[in-house]
C-alpha cells in the first residue's frame, strides 16, 4: 500500500473558524438516567429535538467510543436501517420538526484513563466534559451552541457511592432495592453539554451558606474525602469572597439554590466550571499550613474565584464555538486577576501575572505554536487551552478596561451580560457590547483578536536642551507567526510618565497614549533637563518594550518610580543588562545591581512582599528569552555568579533579614506571608554566597519550619546544591509526607526543578520511583513538566533531557493524550537553541510524530512544532 496515501487519509481533519455553521437541530430538553458502576455504567438519554430552520438534513449526534444498544424515536425502537453510524456519529433521519430521541449506551469509567467523559478517580466516579467529553458519555450534538435543560437521575450502590451530585438543584432522592439508591437533579438553566457534570462517591462536606445581594440563601458545599475536610477552609473563604466580589464589582448574583465544589485527585487541568457543580483538581482545594505554601493558598483563591466567576462569564453567557474560547477564558482570567489583586497586594499580583505571561505566553507567541487569542483553526481543540487564549486574552480585556475607564467598562460588561444572557456568543459580541456600552470605537483594537505574536514597541526619547522639549519616537513591529507573515499596526495603549531626575518629581502625572500607527512621535515640553522615562507602566500592554535606557536611568527608576511594576521592571532590566553583558564575554558588572538591591531592602516604606519580588534575579528561562540563541550553560553560570556576588556583598543584610523575618506561630496575614517570602529570598542569597554555614542554616529552616512555605523554600535551595544536607532534607521530607499525594508531588517537582548538575539522572531515577505514575496528571507534570521548564537541566548538551521527555510523551499518550500533548511545546523551541541542541530536539519531535497510533492531540502539537 502507498504509505503516503495512508498517512494523508489518516490525518485528522482541520476545523476552521470560517466554516462555522449554526446547528441544524436544537435540543431544548434532555433527561439522563445513569446506572452507575465503574465496570459498566448504563446511560439512557431522552432528547427532545427540534429542527432549526427549514432543511431536510438528518439529526447528527456526536459519539466517541460509544456503541448504541438501543435507539428509539417518539417511543418506537428504530431498526438497523433507520439510523447509521459514521465515524462515531449517530445519524438519524427524522420526518418531522419535533421528536423525542432515546438512546442507550454502556460505558466503562474504570478504564477511562483519558479522564474525559465519565471516569473513576480514587473511589469516585466523576465527569469532565469540556471541551468534547460529553460525547464519551452519551450521543449528543456536543457543541457549545446547543443549549438544553438537564434532568438527571443517578442510581448507584449506596455503600460505595453514598453521595450523588449533579448540576442544578436536588429534586428527589431515595433508596432502591439491592443496596442501591438514587438521586435526581434538575438544572433550570439551559446549558451546553460541556457544562454537564456529575459525581458519585463517598464524600464529606464542608457545608456553609451565602446570602446573595437580593437576600437569597445559597447552600455551599465543598466535597472531599473525610480526612481532607480540615483542609477546605481556605477554599470556602475564597468562594464566599468571590461571590461577594462579583456582586460588588460586576453586579453579578449567583442564581441557583446550591453551589457545590468537588475535589478529585486525577484531573487534566486546574478545575472546571460546570453549572452549580464545579469539579476541582484537589491541589486547588486542599490547604493547611503544614502541607500548602503561600503560593498554593493564592492559587486556591484564584482558581476558586475563576471557576465561580465563570457562572456568568461562561455559563450564563457561553461560547458559540470553541474558536471563541477566549470570550469566556480571557474575560474570566481578567476577573480572577482583578479579584486577587483586590484581596491582596495589587502591585505584587501584577508582577506575578506578568511573570507568568512572559514565561508562558511570550514563549508561545514566539514559537511554532503561536496563534491569535481567537484561533483560526485546530485539529484538536484541547490543544488551545493555552496561555495565549487565557493570559493574553486577559491582557486584551485589561487593555479595554484601561481604554474605557472603570465606569464605562462596567457599562460595557452590564450591557454584555444583559444582551447575551442565555446565549452562546462570539468574541465579536463582547467587543460590540464594549463599544455600545462604553461608547468607544474599537475597530482597530479588534486586531488583538486576530493577529498573533507579541508586538515590539521601540521607544526613543530625545531631549532638546534648547527648547526644553522631549520627543518620544515610537515604532511598533509585530513579528511574523505561522500563517501570518504580514501584520497590520495594532492599537497599543502606551502608559508612561516622565520624571525629573533632580527632584524625583513626576511631570504632569501619568499618560496613556494610543499608539495606532507603525511609527508615531509625541512631544512634551517644559523640562530643565532630560527627564527619565517610565514606560509601559503597570505593564498596561502585553508587548516587548525596547527602550534605550541608561543604567543610570534604570537605577533612578529602581529607586524612585512610583509605579511598582515599573520599579520592579527597572530592577529586572538592570539585572538583565549585567547578566547579558557577562554572557557576551564582558566582565560581570554587578555594582549597579547590588546598589539597587541594597537601596530596595533598606527602603522601609516598601512592602516586603514587593521587595522579595524586586530583589530576585530573573529566571534562567527569562534570560534565555532575551538572547538570539539561548545558551543555557552560559546563562546558568552567569546567573549563579551574580547570585553569589549579591550574596557576598550584602551578606550582613541577608542575615539580618533572615533573622528578622522569622516569626513565632503561623499566620496568613499579609505581613507574615511577606516575611516568609523575603526570608526565602534572603536564605537563597546566603546559601548562594557559599557561606560555610549556608546549608546548615537552610537545613535548620527546613527542619524547624511550622509551615510548608518555609520548609519547601529551604528544600528547594538545598536541592540545587551539593551539600550533605541535600540528601538528608529530601529524605526527611519524603518520610514526613509519604502518602500525601499533593506533597509528594512537591517532592518530585522540587527535584525536577533543581539546578543540580546531575538533575537529568536524578529525574530519570525518579521516573522509576515506586510513587511515580504517569496515570495521575499531577504526578506526571510534577516530574516531566517541571523538568522541561528547568532550562539548564532539560537542555543538557548530551540531549538526554530531550529524550527522556519524548519518551514520557510517547508513553503518556497511550493513557492520556491531553496531558501528553502539554509536554510537547518545550521541544518545539528547537529554533531558539544552537544547531546541535536544535537538531536533537527536532529528532525527538520527529520520533514522536512517527509513533504509530498517536493521538491527534500529540500529533497536532508535534507536527506543528516541526513546521
Ligand atoms: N474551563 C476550565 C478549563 C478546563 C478545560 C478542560 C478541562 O478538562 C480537560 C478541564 C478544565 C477553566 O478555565 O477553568
Ligand atoms: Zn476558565
Amino acid at each position: 500500500m502507498d504509505t503516503q496515501t495512508t498517512q494523508a487519509s489518516a490525518a485528522p481533519p482541520v476545523i476552521r473558524r470560517e466554516d462555522y455553521k449554526a446547528p441544524l437541530w436544537q435540543v431544548p430538553q434532555i433527561a439522563l438516567e445513569f446506572d452507575l458502576d465503574p465496570a459498566a455504567t448504563l446511560v439512557k438519554a431522552r432528547l427532545t429535538v427540534t429542527r432549526a430552520g427549514s432543511h431536510d438534513r438528518p439529526l447528527r449526534l456526536d459519539g466517541d467510543g460509544l456503541t448504541p444498544r438501543a435507539v428509539s424515536v417518539d417511543g418506537k425502537a428504530l431498526s438497523a436501517g433507520d439510523w447509521r453510524m459514521d465515524d462515531g456519529v449517530l445519524i438519524i433521519a427524522l420526518p418531522g420538526d419535533d421528536h423525542v430521541v432515546e438512546t442507550e449506551v454502556e460505558i466503562v469509567p474504570a478504564s477511562n484513563t483519558q479522564l474525559m467523559g465519565l471516569y473513576a478517580s480514587g473511589g469516585l466516579l466523576c465527569t469532565q466534559c469540556e471541551p468534547e467529553g460529553f460525547r464519551r458519555i452519551t450521543f449528543f450534538p456536543d457543541r457549545p451552541d446547543v443549549l438544553s435543560r438537564y434532568d438527571v437521575t443517578m442510581r448507584a450502590d449506596k455503600a460505595a457511592y453514598p453521595v450523588l451530585l449533579a448540576n442544578g438543584d436536588p429534586i428527589e432522592q431515595g433508596d432502591l432495592a439491592d443496596g442501591r439508591h438514587r438521586a435526581r437533579w434538575v438544572d433550570p438553566f439551559p446549558k451546553p453539554s460541556y457544562l454537564f457534570a456529575m459525581v458519585a462517591g463517598n464524600l464529606a462536606c464542608n457545608a456553609d451558606s451565602f446570602t446573595t445581594m437580593s437576600g437569597r440563601e445559597v447552600k455551599l458545599g465543598i466535597w472531599v474525602a473525610e480526612n481532607d475536610l480540615p483542609r477546605t477552609g481556605h477554599a470556602m473563604k475564597a468562594l464566599k469572597d468571590s461571590m461577594a466580589w462579583d456582586e460588588r464589582t460586576y453586579g453579578r448574583e449567583y442564581d441557583l439554590d446550591v453551589f457545590n465544589i468537588v475535589a478529585v485527585a486525577d484531573f487534566n487541568f486546574g478545575a472546571m466550571e460546570n453549572k452549580g457543580l464545579n469539579i476541582f483538581n484537589s491541589r486547588y482545594v486542599l490547604a493547611d499550613p503544614e502541607t500548602a505554601t503561600d503560593p498554593d493558598y493564592d492559587a486556591i483563591e484564584s482558581v476558586v474565584a475563576h471557576e465561580y466567576f465563570h457562572n456568568w462569564s461562561g455559563d450564563r453567557v457561553t461560547c458559540r464555538d470553541w474558536f471563541q474560547l477566549s470570550l469566556k477564558e480571557g474575560f474570566t482570567v481578567y476577573r480572577d486577576q482583578s479579584f486577587s489583586a483586590d484581596m491582596g497586594s495589587p502591585a505584587v499580583k501584577r508582577i506575578e501575572d506578568v511573570r507568568v505571561l512572559r514565561a508562558a505566553q511570550f514563549q508561545e507567541d514566539a514559537g511554532p505554536l503561536a496563534h491569535p487569542i481567537r484561533p483560526e483553526s485546530y485539529m484538536e481543540i484541547s490543544n488551545f487551552y493555552t496561555a495565549t487564549v487565557y493570559n493574553k486574552g486577559a491582557e486584551v480585556i485589561r487593555m479595554m478596561a484601561l481604554l474605557l475607564g472603570p465606569e464605562r467598562f462596567r457599562k460595557g460588561t452590564d450591557l454584555y451580560f444583559a444582551r447575551h444572557d442565555g446565549q452562546a456568543v462570539t468574541c465579536e459580541d463582547f467587543v460590540k457590547a464594549m463599544e455600545d456600552g462604553g461608547d468607544i470605537d474599537l475597530s482597530q483594537f479588534r486586531l488583538w483578536y486576530s493577529q498573533a505574536g507579541t508586538p515590539r514597541v521601540t521607544v526613543r526619547p530625545s531631549y532638546d536642551p534648547e527648547s526644553g522639549a522631549l520627543t518620544l519616537a515610537m515604532r511598533q513591529t509585530i513579528p511574523a507567526t505561522p500563517g501570518q507573515d504580514v501584520k497590520q499596526p495594532m492599537a497599543i495603549p502606551v502608559k508612561f510618565a516622565l520624571f525629573d531626575p533632580a527632584t524625583g518629581e513626576k511631570h504632569d502625572g501619568e499618560e496613556v497614549l494610543l499608539l495606532t500607527e507603525a511609527q508615531m512621535e509625541t512631544r512634551r515640553e517644559g523640562f530643565a533637563q532630560a527627564p527619565v522615562l517610565s514606560i509601559n507602566r503597570g505593564f498596561a500592554a502585553p508587548v516587548i518594550i525596547e527602550a534605550e535606557q541608561s543604567a543610570q536611568d534604570l537605577a533612578f527608576l529602581a529607586a524612585h518610580d512610583d509605579d511598582p511594576f515599573s520599579r520592579y521592571e527597572a530592577m529586572q532590566q538592570l539585572m538583565i543588562h549585567a547578566l547579558l553583558g557577562s554572557i557576551a564575554g564582558g566582565p560581570l558588572d554587578s555594582a549597579a545591581v547590588i546598589d539597587s538591591i541594597r537601596g530596595t531592602i533598606a527602603d522601609a516604606a516598601l512592602d516586603r512582599s514587593f521587595v522579595a519580588e524586586a530583589v530576585r534575579l530573573p529566571s534562567e528561562a527569562y534570560l534565555g528569552d532575551q538572547m538570539q540563541v539561548v545558551d543555557p550553560d552560559a546563562i546558568h553560570a552567569a546567573r549563579d555568579a551574580l547570585q553569589r556576588e549579591i550574596g557576598v556583598a550584602l551578606q550582613k543584610e541577608w542575615r539580618a533579614i533572615h533573622a528578622e523575618c522569622a516569626r513565632n506561630g503561623f499566620s496568613l496575614s499579609a505581613d507574615a506571608r511577606a516575611a516568609r517570602k523575603l526570608r526565602g529570598v534572603a536564605l537563597n542569597y546566603i546559601v548562594a554566597s557559599d557561606a560555610e554555614d549556608g546549608p546548615a542554616l537552610a537545613f535548620d529552616q527546613f527542619d524547624r519550619a511550622d509551615n510548608m512555605t518555609e520548609r519547601q523554600a529551604a528544600l528547594a535551595i538545598l536541592a540545587s546544591g551539593a551539600s550533605g544536607e541535600r540528601a538528608q532534607a529530601l529524605a526527611a521530607f519524603y518520610d514526613r509526607y509519604a502518602g500525601n499525594a499533593l506533597v509528594v508531588d512537591k517532592w518530585f517537582q522540587t527535584q525536577a526543578l533543581s539546578l543540580h548538575p546531575d538533575v537529568v539522572e536524578m529525574v530519570e531515577a525518579l521516573g522509576q520511583h515506586p510513587d511515580f505514575t504517569l496515570s495521575n496528571p499531577n504526578r506526571a507534570r510534577a516530574l516531566y513538566a517541571a523538568f522541561a521548564a528547568n532550562q539548564w537541566g532539560f537542555n543538557s548538551k548530551d540531549g538526554k533531557g530531550y529524550r527522556m521527555v519524548a519518551d514520557a510523551i510517547i508513553a503518556l499518550d497511550k493513557l492520556n493524550p491531553q496531558t501528553a500533548a502539554r509536554l510537547v511545546p518545550p521541544l518545539g523551541r528547537w529554533r531558539r537553541f544552537d544547531d546541535e541542541r536544535g537538531a536533537m530536539m527536532k529528532a525527538e519531535l520527529e520520533r514522536i510524530a512517527a509513533t504509530p497510533n498517536l493521538s491527534k492531540d500529540v500529533l497536532e502539537q508535534a507536527t506543528k512544532s516541526l513546521a
